[in-house]
């Protein structure tokens, strides 16, 4: 073994405070010295005005879980006393810190303790529910302390363990809160909370962010959706609504002809008419309401003549000012270059232009375009800008920026773990962002894969590859489906497989595969497993176990955007949002699913797989030991039995606690996926 050394210090310390707890929280030493038992230890000192003259805190305060020993990088501190400067001294530590004679390395952060957090949000109020959504509302705190930045909505759905109720009282209530939970934010004191369950009891509690931090969590409040006949019933108060106001309208339409007539008023009217009706059109493009505020994406194929589509949204570029320097890539319409593009009195840029082939029919040409009066109409840092378009000489060209690193797939097969979670959470991050641009304008992209992400020398990641119908024509992955469409299969929701349907919530299912990818540096999502057998799997319900080395909290993320019930996976802001906190939060990350789903050393040639000689040791390796005897009483005794066995069935030998049973369940997932692929491969089980 190389020798180890102590490490460097935690970086990037971070205070959160209210009235009662003071969160720190850190990001790892950059070096571990080259070991994996890295600890933190936190030593408190009270200073005066002149910082020579600090004393530890001593006994008056209390750190959660304790001191020293931390395995996480964050501790609550308690019972601190108000307007003290508090310095907080953060170590990291490993097994030879102790042997060490060099000075302590640690990060200290001073907090002082005036100020005062917001208090807490009073009453909750539901506005109105239906089957999907509940709208809720809410008096601002008594005392914000401060400008109010925005307000965390926390809600889970309100489930019982399917027993009789005789035996609630054995689980403790933390038991349902461990069921996956949901956040929103809302800069107003209200919000529309959407992709909910019809019927369904829901727990929220709210709490305020200011500059000084957040209140505590309200009290919990129970809010039920509507079911269908609610839904119904506020369709029927719209129509209502609507009904009355027309009526109201023409009432009104009459009056006003009259007065008008009367009056003599009709030039005014007229102009002021003609404004309104200028004002319309300008929003109003090509067939396509635009709402002031919301930029919307707009179909080219909605343009009778799609040139006047490419006009509109991509600048002509003069190809003198356009330099090729080298083939980097074959396209489906033909060579894709790297180059470089002066604009009068700025510097050259580099840039990537993907050339039209000649001997094109017109089809082909409008095809090609199509993708520039796409790409033209967005701009966000994650989604690839176009610069514009060569059409009015040979050959046809389409410029975009330049991305050193090329697709992400193959950049990451070429740099196979060599990148910290962190990074890996960063390139997700950016492309949830992009993602939620796109979505937010009303694109769907059909065709969300690591192959059509690309990377650049600051290893940002940008959505590309737009072009509907077209991309999935000239995808190498895309498929024929029964329906005759061509889908990239192992990308693609089950419902837009089946029946075409396409949506921001496909989108989301595809994302969870690019996370998949990402976290796998580049593996072929379901391996080598057949279309078909893809297919029926996730019909049945399996989904994609976690790869190597990735964080629990993201492979939950994923599995949450491959929910079948497409209403229920997260809408691209929320997924925004749960990177970001892990982000922010990097000791979230650092429960991986191996820690889970402990897997014994396996023997042979298939070392990467989970191989259970029984069930009883399958059992110790998921930590659900206790349920050995339930097992073999019921009889299944062994793996091929466990195999098989549903939902219902672990329910049925009593487990009851729901956390053991997703535990359960999720390892027979993963298991019988690994089962699959094996015998894809034709190894031997
Ligand atoms: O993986 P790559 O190097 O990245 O190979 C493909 C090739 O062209 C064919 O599509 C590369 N490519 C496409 N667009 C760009 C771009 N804007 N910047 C750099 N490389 C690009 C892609």
């Amino acid at each position: 073994m190389a020798c180890t050394r102590p490490p460097s210090a935690p970086r990037n310390v971070i205070f959160n405070i209210n009235e009662t707890a003071l969160l720190l929280e850190w990001s790892p030493p950059s070096d571990t010295g080259g070991r994996k038992d890295l600890t933190y230890s936190v030593i408190c000192k009270k200073c005066g005005s002149d910082a020579s003259q600090c004393e530890i805190c001593g006994g008056g305060i209390r750190f959660v879980p304790r001191h020293t020993g931390l395995i996480n990088s964050s501790v609550t501190v308690l019972d601190f006393v108000s307007h003290v400067n508090y310095t907080f001294e953060i170590e990291a530590m490993n097994g030879v810190s102790e042997l060490s004679f060099s000075p302590k390395q640690f990060t200290a952060i001073t907090v002082t303790t005036d100020q005062d957090a917001p208090s807490l949000i009073g009453m909750v109020r539901k506005d109105w529910a239906s089957q999907n959504s509940i709208a809720l509302s809410w008096q601002e705190p008594d005392f914000p302390n401060g400008a109010i930045l925005d307000y965390e909505i926390k809600y889970y759905e309100k489930v019982y363990p399917r027993i009789a109720p005789a035996f609630w009282h054995y689980l403790r209530v933390e038991e349902h809160e461990q069921l996956s939970y949901s956040s929103t934010r809302s800069k107003a004191p209200s919000v529309i909370v959407t992709g909910l369950k019809p019927a369904t009891k829901y727990i929220f509690h709210i709490r305020v962010r200011t500059a000084t931090g957040y209140s505590g969590y309200s009290q919990k409040f129970e809010f039920e959706t509507g079911d269908e006949t609610s839904d119904i019933a506020a369709e029927q108060g719209q129509i209502l609504v609507i009904a009355t106001a027309a009526v109201g309208g023409f009432t009104l339409l009459v009056i006003l002809t009259l007065f008008f007539l009367i009056t003599g008023r009709c030039q005014w009217y007229i102009k002021a008419k003609m404004k309104s009706e200028e004002k319309r059109r300008a929003h109003l493009q090509n067939g396509h309401l635009r709402f002031p505020g919301t930029k919307t994406y707009i179909d080219p194929d909605t343009y009778e003549d799609p040139s006047l589509a490419v006009h509109e949204f991509a600048k002509e570029i003069d190809p003198s000012r356009i330099r090729i320097e080298r083939v980097i890539g074959a396209g489906e319409f033909g060579e894709v270059c790297s180059g470089r593009l002066k604009t009068p009195g700025k510097r050259e840029i580099p840039v990537a232009i993907k050339t039209l082939k000649g001997g094109y029919v017109d089809r082909q040409r409008r095809d090609f375009l199509r993708e520039a009066s796409i790409m033209g109409q967005f701009d966000h840092p994650n989604i690839i800008r176009l610069e514009g378009v060569v059409t009015k000489s040979r050959p046809v060209m389409i410029v975009v920026e330049y991305m050193e690193n090329g697709s992400l797939d193959s950049f990451l097969r070429k740099h196979d773990g060599h990148f910290t979670v962190i990074q890996l959470v960063g390139m997700l991050r950016g492309i949830a962002s992009g993602m939620k641009y796109l979505s937010d304008m009303g694109y769907v992209h059909r065709d969300l894969a690591a192959r059509n992400i690309l990377v650049n020398s600051n290893l940002m990641c940008k959505v590309s590859d737009f072009g509907l119908s077209r991309v999935l024509e000239d995808d190498p992955e895309a498929a024929y489906t029964t329906s005759g469409g061509k889908i990239p299969i192992r990308w693609t929701a089950p419902e837009a497989i089946a029946y075409r349907k396409f949506s921001s919530a496909s989108d989301t299912w595809s994302y969870g595969i690019v996370m998949w990818e990402v976290m796998s540096y580049g593996e072929r999502p379901y391996w080598e497993m057949s279309n078909q057998d893809v297919i029926l799997s996730i019909e049945e319900g399996y989904r994609l176990p976690a790869p190597m080395g990735c964080p629990a909290s993201l492979h939950q993320l994923m599995l949450h955007c491959w929910q079948k019930e497409r209403n229920h996976r997260p809408k691209f802001t929320d997924i925004v949002s749960f990177l970001d906190k892990l982000i922010r939060n990097p000791s979230s990350l650092h429960t991986l699913v191996e820690d889970i789903l402990v897997m014994p050393d396996s023997p042979g040639e298939v070392p990467e797989y989970p191989f259970f000689v029984s069930v009883s040791d399958w059992l110790d390796s998921i930590k659900m030991g206790q349920y050995k005897t339930n097992f073999m009483a019921a009889g299944y005794t062994t793996m091929d039995l466990v195999l098989r066995m549903s939902i219902d069935d672990i329910r049925r030998i009593g487990v009851v606690l729901i956390g053991h049973q997703r535990r359960i369940v999720s390892s027979l997932q993963t298991l019988r996926l690994h089962m699959m692929h094996i015998q894809e491969k034709g190894f031997h089980v």
